[in-house]
């Protein structure tokens, strides 16, 4: 059964550390602390999990992380390197759904919701994004999966370092329990000692109060406190701007030359980036094309067009278009290609759409076409993937067979 309402929380781990530990394989194994020199009044950015069980913590001046772990590896901050990675975690974040917030560099909120249908179960979808952050960037990161963000970001730090955790609704309350009230978002310092003087030290004992009884203490936050303390946070995944696209490629096992493969594989590749637009009623204005030739020359061309919803067969056209008109395919063997959606927006915030219909207020405005489409939608998300094909999709299944097999010549 798919999730109501299934977020995800990822934190890379240590990551400015992280970055200087593969970087240098002199620093790995060792403590490292990132952040300015002492006699400049540095102060740490982060430190290694090594140097972490010397007591050093992030904000702490660096004098006194040098004097609680004397033999710890200073290193100076590459804010440049870091934001480069914080760039391929949100690509890689992109892949899973445009719904997401993102919290500094190494940390964002992703709704996963209405990608389970393509992509699985929530668990799964984090351990993807794990693994595929592991592959494309070295780094480790943890990650929490829960019906909301409040959940899903105490989840992500139960099992740090490289952990995967995922508390469902049923076992929210008793994972929550003994955990000590500093970890509920909003309680400080000043709250915490509060709490710990009328008793309360757990979030299961502050379970046990009242909403009246603790707004008399905290005031309007009591009411938060209440909830936080049973996993309750109904807040949205803010989208915030970062990422504006959708986008699905793929390398081929040899390098291709024939233009009509390459044209069934951007159909494939359409299907599932207008499915994710459907899924989370997005609009684009821009489609992109992304091709890499067998000497690894990368290419991107794109087209904007009116805005339009999530229409397979436009998506497709256009990438078809750009194929044909601006790249040498068919003349360079190419070696991965893409195709993407940009400049998303929300359906109802777009105006005057060249497909919107009067009568339709679904994902997919667009009359017939777009209902037949959110219905070939429903029947993937109960019978799976493959159960309902395009005939030339079925085709490219028997060409992919010829063209990307591993025993070909
Ligand atoms: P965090 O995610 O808080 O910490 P972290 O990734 O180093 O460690 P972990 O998540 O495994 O506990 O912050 C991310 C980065 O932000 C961190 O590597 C450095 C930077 N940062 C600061 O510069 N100053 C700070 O006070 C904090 C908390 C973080
Ligand atoms: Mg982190």
């Amino acid at each position: 059964m798919p999730w109501t309402r299934a977020i995800l929380h990822v934190d890379m781990d240590a990551f400015y550390a992280s970055v200087e530990q593969r970087d240098k394989p002199s620093l790995r194994g060792v403590p490292v602390v990132v952040g300015g020199p002492p006699e400049a009044r540095g102060v740490v950015s982060t430190a290694s999990y090594e140097a972490r069980r010397f007591g050093v913590r992030s904000a702490m001046p660096m004098a006194k992380a040098l004097r609680l772990c004397p033999h710890a590896r200073r290193v100076s901050p590459r804010m440049d390197v870091y934001a480069t990675e914080s760039e391929k975690i949100h690509a890689i974040f992109a892949r899973y759904t445009p719904t997401m917030q993102s919290v500094g560099l190494d940390e964002a909120y992703l709704d996963v919701t209405g990608s389970q249908a393509l992509f699985g179960e929530p668990a799964a979808m984090g351990l993807a994004i794990k693994r595929a952050i592991k592959r494309e960037t070295g780094l480790t990161a943890s990650v929490g999966v829960a019906p909301n963000r409040f959940v899903a970001k105490i989840a992500s730090d139960l099992e740090k370092p490289d952990g995967l955790t995922v508390i469902d609704e049923a076992h929210i309350e008793r994972r929550l329990t003994p955990l000590p009230v500093e970890r509920i978002w909003g309680v400080g310092p000043v709250t915490a000692a509060k709490l710990k003087k009328l008793g309360i030290d757990t979030i299961g004992q502050l379970r046990s109060w009242t909403a009246q009884a603790l707004a008399t203490h905290f005031g309007a936050f009591g009411r938060d406190l209440h909830d936080l303390s049973r996993g309750i946070d109904h807040g949205a995944v803010a989208t915030d701007t970062r990422e504006k696209s959708l986008s699905q490629e793929m390398t081929f096992p040899a390098d291709v030359k024939d233009t009509a493969f390459l044209e069934r594989e951007l159909l494939r590749q359409a299907e599932t980036v207008a499915c994710r637009m459907r899924a989370h009623g997005l609009y684009a204005r821009t489609v992109q094309l992304k091709l890499r030739y067998d000497d690894f020359t990368t290419v991107t061309r794109r087209v904007t067009l009116p805005p339009f919803g999530g229409l397979t067969d436009i998506v497709h056209q256009a990438a078809v278009g750009l194929l044909r008109t601006r790249t040498d395919a068919g003349s360079r063997p190419v070696r991965l290609i893409g195709v993407g959606v940009s400049n998303l927006d929300a359906a109802g915030t777009v105006q005057g759409s060249l497909f919107a219909g009067p009568d339709d207020n679904s994902a997919c405005v667009d009359g017939r076409r777009g209902r037949m489409e959110d219905a070939i939608d429903r029947i993937r998300s109960k019978l799976g993937q493959t159960s309902i094909m395009r005939a030339s999709l079925l085709e490219d299944d028997e060409d992919a067979e010829q063209q990307g097999s591993p025993e070909r010549p």
